[in-house]
């Protein structure tokens, strides 16, 4: 009997991943949950397992494939099922033939090019960021919900096509059809620029130019993490008015204290980095200034406190930038937090985080001092109001006790939302926390 695998509600707020990695082969024997395809999402990779145990017959999806939830990606050939399997067929297909019926009402028009289709539509929709936004946002949702749910901009298949050949995006483009759909006029007053946006490009800036006049080019996808990158750094460079503040710790004798420890830390299976004893530092200063700890609720005037203590990690992984999260830092030893850490980073760089893994997260620590640096400004990761950064700690001659002396210094820079947190509250935080790098006893205080 032949059973489709579909695409599961992967996470909540999450339609759509790409397919990394195709983990079987046409003819391949498999079991019920064994891995077939690795789908990437917004945050994270995740392995789409089998539902049946059988023969793969058919694999309908290519590696960087965009997909969406509910679509079928493989078929199953299993052997003796009985009434059961034949049920959970039938419903499961005739939940996905309401959408199946969308697509072929589309495909109709030209019988070509709907997988294509759907894929410029929903870029369009994702990169759509200029003024018109939200208004045409929402009269896009609501044409959405009277058309039964499609996820498509409206707009026949050849005018997809002439939109393409054009390079217009669809998405700025207002349709002057029935219902709102766009016709081949809109499109060609689009191109003489007589309507629609021309003027903007995909990414909500000015028109790029065309950089081939100049020399080689070339043109690469943005991954779904560079995707989701780009649009929250982005809202947060937007909405929140950053500050950095900057200082400098004596990280002398927490350097000593690190070397003693390390052996004990590496026996029980962890490494004891800077990183880790700033994680455990952070944790008692958000306890100690709880604004730092905080959201701003502009929408209903509020501040909300969160009286639990997790903290993200920047990771730098060869996908690009990943957040995960340590959860309840206050209630966990250094050497518990040094084990997670070196875990969290390796999952991190092994793609194998979970939404779940990133969420969460009350403020944020980035160390960029393996790589280099004097100091930078990170970016809030928003709705958290602050974010640590950490740059190289190197040897300085400093004047202590009426003399020049060596000591190792970090310089450490605090962003922050200024709406919630004034400079002086900024400023008092992070020399507190150079004060406790400096000497613990001041946690005491
Ligand atoms: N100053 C000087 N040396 C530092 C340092 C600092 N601030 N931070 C780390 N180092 C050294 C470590 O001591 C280690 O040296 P040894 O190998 O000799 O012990 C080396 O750099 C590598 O550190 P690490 O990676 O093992 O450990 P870590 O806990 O310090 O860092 C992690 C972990 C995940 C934070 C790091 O690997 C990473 O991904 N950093 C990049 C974060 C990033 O991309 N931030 C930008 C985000 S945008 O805001």
């Amino acid at each position: 009997m032949k059973k489709e695998v579909k695409i599961p509600d992967i996470a909540e707020n999450v339609d759509k991943a790409t397919i990394a990695r195709i983990l079987v082969s046409k003819g391949d024997k498999v079991s019920k949950d064994q891995p077939l395809v690795e789908a990437e999402t917004d945050k994270a990779t995740t392995d789409i397992p089998s539902e049946y145990e059988g023969t793969v017959v058919e694999i309908k999806i290519s590696e960087g494939e965009e997909v969406g939830v509910n679509q079928v990606i493989m078929v199953i050939e299993t052997e003796g099922e009985g009434e059961k399997g034949g049920e959970e067929k039938k419903s499961s297909s005739s939940k996905a033939s309401g959408k199946d019926k969308e697509e072929s009402t589309e495909a109709e028009d030209t019988g070509e090019e709907s997988d294509d289709e759907k894929e410029d539509g929903e870029k369009a929709e994702e990169d759509e960021d200029d003024d018109d936004q939200e208004t045409r946002e929402d009269e896009r949702k609501k044409k959405k919900s009277k058309s039964g749910g499609g996820s498509d901009i409206p707009a026949a298949p050849s005018v997809r096509r002439l939109a393409r050949e054009k390079g217009i995006d669809l998405s700025a483009i207002e349709g002057s059809g029935p219902g709102g759909r766009i016709t081949k006029e809109d499109v060609e007053q689009a191109k003489e620029g007589t309507g629609g946006k021309k003027e903007k490009s995909k990414t909500g800036g000015t028109q790029l130019p065309d950089f081939s006049k100049w020399g080689s080019v070339s043109h690469e996808s943005m991954s779904n993490i560079r995707k989701a990158t780009a649009r929250n750094l982005g809202e947060a460079w937007n909405t929140v008015p950053h500050v950095t503040q900057f200082d400098e710790a004596d990280l002398t004798h927490m350097e000593e204290f690190r070397n003693r420890m390390q052996p004990k830390v590496e026996k029980a299976g962890g490494k004891l980095t800077v990183t880790a004893i700033l994680l455990k530092i952070a944790a008692f200063a958000l306890q100690r200034y709880p604004k730092f700890n905080a959201s701003i609720d502009m929408e209903n005037q509020e501040v909300i406190y969160k009286h639990f203590f997790n903290v993200g990690i920047a990771v730098d992984t060869p996908m690009g930038l990943l957040v995960p999260v340590v959860r309840e830092v206050d209630k966990k030893s250094l050497t518990e937090l040094s084990i997670e850490l070196t875990e969290l980073a390796k999952k991190a760089r092994d793609k194998k985080l979970t939404n779940e893994d990133m969420q969460g997260g009350n403020f944020t620590i980035s160390n960029l001092g393996g790589i280099g640096g004097t100091a930078f400004t990170p970016i809030v990761y928003a709705p958290q109001v602050a974010i640590l950064g950490v740059s190289r700690a190197k040897y300085k001659q400093e004047y202590m006790d009426d003399e020049f002396q060596k000591r190792l210094m970090i310089p450490l820079s605090l962003s922050y939302d200024h709406r919630l947190i004034d400079g002086a509250d900024g400023a008092r935080f992070l020399r507190w926390i150079c004060d406790v790098i400096e000497d613990p006893y001041a946690i005491l205080q």
